[in-house]
């Protein structure tokens, strides 16, 4: 007689903590990268974005006019959770008397990151887990000069270059330099030419492209258009601490007062940062993978097979030239 209890609990529920386990243990990654013109504020946002939460925190000189693209590789630890953040600097636009063609070694970075990252993918004995260097957000930073004229032509060209190859989130440098008004007058300004343009900008309007949006629930599309009324998120990077009321904050002091980055009254570098890390952290590395590296890859993929088919014609046809020439008929 079987002593057995019936098997009602099989406990396949225990898959999510399962996962859960080993996703913790591997950590998460995350890319991201500044852009703009020369002088925004771009390095200092590099050494602000992360700067409070950092475990290896070291303290640099301040920025220096940046010269080449650079990345800096934090780690960041909350409750068991490990991410690991590569900051990509860039240098500013602006230095060369012809600036038309800037954007290009940026695009190709952001390439070459698909390419490694394909290239390991089609090795035959391809590793587990393949280390990702893809950039998964562009902050791309509007000059608050233009407050007046929205999006200048070498904004509009990058943005259109790189919303092929990446997630781009756009953002208002030195926004303290803005009154109220002005902030609110540049957003509305740039919101325009965005939609006008047609400019694609993270998170995307599924409704409006009408692309497939099944995946989106209706809480996360509310969100998503929230977060589009922000855009460009107005920040202000300081990478030094100032006291205010006693107290230790992140900010800059000029000579009228004090500005607190972390106050969501003063400026909008929290919510750029709740932005990237809390809410669409996960939605930025999976727009990456299927969205821009998947077009990558395509295209790859597509063009490889056409040169081995041009080639495998062009060795037929010489075979058969060859064929011809040997034929006693043919002489
Ligand atoms: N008022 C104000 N000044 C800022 C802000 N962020 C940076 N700065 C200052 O602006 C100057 C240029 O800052 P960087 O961070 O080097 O600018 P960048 O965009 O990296 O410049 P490039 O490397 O030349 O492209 C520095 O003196 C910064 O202290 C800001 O939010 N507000
Ligand atoms: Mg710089």
């Amino acid at each position: 007689m079987s002593t057995l209890q019936p098997a009602s609990y099989v406990g396949f529920d225990t898959i999510t903590s399962q996962i859960e386990h080993r996703l913790l243990k591997r950590g998460f990654r995350f890319n991201v990268m500044c852009v703009g013109e020369s002088g925004l504020g771009k390095t200092t946002m590099v050494n602000t974005l992360f700067a409070a939460h950092l475990v290896d925190q070291e303290q640099g000189p301040g920025p220096a006019r940046t010269t080449e693209i650079s990345v800096s590789s934090h780690t960041l630890v909350e409750d068991r959770v490990k991410l690991h953040v590569n900051v990509v600097d860039t240098p500013g636009f602006g230095d060369a008397v012809d600036n038309s063609r800037c954007w290009e070694p940026i695009v190709k970075y952001c390439k070459e990151q698909h390419s490694q990252y394909l290239r390991r993918e089609l090795t035959a004995q391809r590793e587990r887990e393949i280390p990702d260097t893809r950039v998964h957000a562009v902050l791309y930073f509007l000059n608050p000069a233009n407050v007046h004229r929205g999006l200048s032509p070498l904004d509009r060209v990058t943005l259109r270059k790189l919303a092929e190859v990446a997630n781009i989130v756009p953002v208002i440098g030195k926004a303290d330099t803005l009154t109220l008004e002005e902030r609110h007058q540049f957003r509305d300004l740039v919101q325009r030419q965005i939609n006008e343009e047609q400019l694609a900008v993270y998170p995307y309007d599924h409704e409006a492209t009408g692309a497939d949006n099944e995946d989106v629930s209706p809480e996360e599309a509310e969100l998503n258009s929230s977060i589009r009324a922000i855009v460009p998120f107005a920040v202000v990077g300081a990478e030094t601490t100032v006291q205010i009321d006693g107290e230790n904050v992140r900010g800059r002091r000029n000579r009228w007062g004090v500005i607190n980055i972390e106050d969501i009254n003063q400026c909008e570098f929290v919510y750029l940062r709740e932005f990237l890390i809390r809410t669409h952290l996960q939605d930025l590395i999976e727009t990456t993978a299927y969205l821009h590296y998947e077009r990558f890859r395509a295209r790859q993929l597509i063009a490889l097979k056409e040169n081995a088919s041009n080639r495998s014609t062009q060795q037929q046809q010489q075979q058969a030239s060859t064929q011809l020439h040997n034929n006693p008929m043919y002489h």
